[in-house]
């Protein structure tokens, strides 16, 4: 599924404030915010404002917006914590479908970081 927002969708409900957040970045295509059960000491996820349901869904017309997704994941985390590379670092996932695990239908990158007990998880 995919169009400007699903009202029954709980990351489009917090892309329009209808849900509070706590917000990383915001521009009139992107939305990071804290993720609400940090696996790491840094823990944001970040998503299109237009629903998406995954990235089982998108074709050549998102090429821009996800090439902006990941050199912003690569921005913000390092201002919220992450150490540098090569000895910091952060690890992007995109969960998809329920084999890759996917919990909220709406396209979301996770960006996780810091000391990583985490990191097998
Ligand atoms: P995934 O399994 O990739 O679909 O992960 C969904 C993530 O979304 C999960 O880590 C928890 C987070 N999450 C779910 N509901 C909310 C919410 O209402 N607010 C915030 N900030 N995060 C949420």
């Amino acid at each position: 599924m995919s169009g400007e927002h699903d009202p029954n969708c709980i990351f489009c409900k917090i892309v329009r404030g209808e849900i509070p957040s706590r917000k990383v970045h915001e521009d009139e295509e992107l939305l990071a915010f804290h993720d609400i059960h940090p696996w790491a000491p840094v823990h944001f996820l970040m998503v299109p404002k237009q629903h998406i349901a995954s990235m089982a869904q998108v074709d050549e017309h998102h090429a821009a917006m996800l090439g902006r997704m990941m050199v912003l994941a690569s921005r913000l985390a390092q201002q919220e914590g992450c150490a540098p590379y090569p000895h910091g670092g952060f690890r992007l996932v995109v969960n998809t479908g329920d084999h890759g695990g996917q919990e909220v239908h709406h396209l979301h990158m996770h960006v996780i970081g810091g000391p990583r007990p985490w990191l097998k998880g």
